[in-house]
């Protein structure tokens, strides 16, 4: 009884913060941002950090990179939805956690890869948030010097896309992406297993990633499917062999 009505206070808590700030006058708004230390590129995000992670006011942390690449919250959920059965997922760029923790919290077991170690220290920070610290395994590291030392069930891939630039070109061909292209990646996930998650831009030129299925012998089933938030198209999620057969959901 204790704990629901701690619980409902801290909810009230946050909604109040939130309501309190959008509406003040944009001006004093920009204020807030500033006194909170963020930079004209994280601004933005910052404005919609609760979509990001529904306990941003728990401590979360991030960098600028983290601020602008992490998966919204729901995209998360949704991405790790297909995986639901005990499974062991590969995040290979795990950035500071945001899907490494929705894949933990519908268990699975996560290994999490990523090149930067201050973000690593961030994504453990944030999984302990949301108490799922103790599903998944961290790792500091390059995915692709890796990937053939790695055994899972499914591979998620989320690259960087280049930045918040990625939005200038009209396609984002899967040379864009970093650190290698389209190809190499998919490639390397494809030596672990067949089954593949690739978060990637809006405007990803689809029919290369239509191709990509035909790297396979036979080609590998595949499903696009377009992530809302707030009715506003955010990226692309492509499943592909048993992740879009359903195998695993
Ligand atoms: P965005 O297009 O930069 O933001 O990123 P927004 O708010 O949709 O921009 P607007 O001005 O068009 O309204 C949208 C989402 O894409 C982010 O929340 C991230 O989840 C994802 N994302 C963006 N970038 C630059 C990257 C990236 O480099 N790598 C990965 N994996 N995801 C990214
Ligand atoms: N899905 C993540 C965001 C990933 S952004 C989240 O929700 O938080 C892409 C990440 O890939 C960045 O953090 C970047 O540091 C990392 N990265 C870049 N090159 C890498 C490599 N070769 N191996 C592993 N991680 C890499």
């Amino acid at each position: 009884m204790k704990t629901k009505k701690k619980a409902s206070k801290k909810r009230r808590t946050r909604r109040s913060k939130r309501s309190k700030l959008s509406h003040l006058p944009t001006q004093t708004q920009k204020r807030r941002v500033t006194e909170e230390g963020v930079s004209p590129v994280v601004e933005k995000y910052w404005f919609q950090r609760y979509d990001l992670f529904s306990k941003y006011d728990e401590g979360i942390q991030m960098d600028e990179q983290g601020w602008y690449s992490v998966t919204p919250e729901q995209i998360a959920i949704t991405q790790a939805q297909r995986c639901q059965n005990p499974t062991v997922v590969i995040d290979c760029f795990a950035g500071v956690g945001g899907n490494a923790i929705q894949f933990a919290s519908l268990c699975c077991h996560v290994v999490a890869i990523e090149i930067d170690p201050l973000k690593v220290d961030m994504a453990i920070n944030n999984a302990r948030i949301y108490g799922v610290e103790d599903y998944i395994d961290f790792i500091v590291g390059d995915f692709f010097q890796l990937a053939p030392s790695l055994k899972g069930d499914i591979v998620f891939l989320s690259p960087p896309w280049g930045g918040p630039s990625y939005r200038r070109v009209k396609k984002f061909t899967l040379d864009l992406l970093e650190p290698k292209d389209g190809y190499d990646l998919f490639q390397a996930a494809q030596a672990i297993t067949p089954n593949i998650i690739m978060f990637l831009p809006r405007n990803v030129d689809l029919l290369q990633v239509e191709e990509l299925c035909w790297l396979s012998s036979p080609p590998l089933e595949f499903e696009i499917e377009e992530n809302y938030v707030h009715g506003k198209l955010k990226g692309v999620t492509v499943y592909f062999g048993g992740a879009a057969a359903g195998q695993y959901g």
